[in-house]
């Protein structure tokens, strides 16, 4: 064991690789493009060494990355997991995220490694790899990935290239940094093909999110003069265009992209979870969302965050927005 309030050097974390056989390899529910990335790519990394591996996620693989090459070899987790030495959590900040049933299923596991970039990553595992400075988790085990001199395999390129494309909102966030666009030149120059890839990712939508983007357009609201853009998607809104999961993922970037919006929140009633689903993200530097999503047990970066809490969606959001509108003040104050 180490002390777990330290990043562990990549050395250790090799070495946790070469020692054991059997490893499972997961990351946070409702996966995305880095969670999903970040799986594959270090799944078959271990399975390149030789190892014994499954990849599992709470969740099914959303809809729209089923293209990745590889991503049929990850499973929804079963019941139960027998003889796995070694877990290793990617792209999750806190335990719980992993999905009860997969903690659960992973309770017996001999050694837990925790490889994430979240700065609010509570530091959980007996090996801890979290290097808030990078945009992705992809980005982590990229550079492990060199550390270890293991070569890419086609699957594990375009993986990585996947969690750092959609992590950094195609190349368009703050921490695409120098380093970030040289990584991906690595990656291209391995033979990503990026047409293909980015059509893929960004240019193809459901017919049913186009119906509730829709819904969305016509139900935003705008408050504290305009900083701050919300809105609220219920189950019967939900029922009603026959969506899936899948389908209401990034409606919070519609809510972002208002000209002098500061601040953007979106809630979601959840048919088989009678919390809220909170997603969070802040246009200006000085107001960290992911320090108003700790307020209520939640978590994420300073300019993306989510929650998960009680409902009705009405008292949820009536919370949030008094949240956010402190800190709109607060931050109105200093200008
Ligand atoms: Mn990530």
């Amino acid at each position: 064991m180490i002390n777990s309030n330290d990043c562990c050097h990549f050395s250790e974390i090799a070495d946790v690789f070469r020692k054991y056989r059997r490893f499972a390899v997961i990351a946070h529910f409702r996966p995305d493009g880095d969670a999903i990335g970040s799986t594959l790519a270090l799944g078959n990394a271990l399975k390149e060494m030789g190892k014994e591996v499954i990849m599992i996620n709470e969740d099914p693989v959303p809809h729209q990355l089923r293209f990745m090459s590889g991503s049929d070899q990850i499973q929804v987790t079963p019941e139960h997991l027998e003889d796995i030495d070694v877990a290793i959590s990617l792209d999750n900040g806190t335990l719980k995220r992993l999905g009860a049933r997969s903690v659960e299923a992973l309770s017996q596991v001999k050694v837990l490694v925790n490889i994430d970039h979240h700065e609010t990553n509570d530091r959980f595992g007996d090996y801890v790899c979290v290097r808030p400075m990078e945009c992705a988790t992809c980005a982590v085990l990229y550079h492990l990935f060199r550390y270890m001199e293991l070569p890419l395999t086609p699957i594990m390129r375009d993986a990585l290239y996947v969690g750092i494309s959609t992590d950094t909102g195609s190349f368009q966030y703050s921490k695409t940094t120098p380093e970030v666009m040289e990584m991906a030149a690595d990656l291209i120059r391995q033979g990503v093909n990026v047409h293909e890839i980015n059509r893929q990712l960004y240019q193809e939508t459901t017919w049913a999110k186009l119906q509730l983007m829709r819904e969305e357009l016509n139900g935003m609201k705008l408050s504290f003069n305009q900083r701050i853009a919300s809105y609220c998607l219920t189950n019967q809104v939900k029922q009603s265009l026959g969506v899936t999961p899948d389908d209401t993922e990034g409606l919070i970037d519609v809510l972002r992209s208002v000209e002098g919006v500061w601040l953007a929140a979106y809630f979601e009633e959840i048919e088989d979870d009678a919390r809220i689903r909170v997603s969070l993200r802040s246009k200006v530097e000085a107001i960290s969302v992911s320090k108003i999503a700790e307020q209520f047990n939640g978590g994420g970066h300073s300019m993306a965050a989510g929650i998960r809490m009680p409902g009705p969606i009405e008292n949820a959001s009536a919370l949030i927005l008094e949240a956010l509108e402190a800190a709109a003040a607060h931050y109105q104050s200093t200008l």
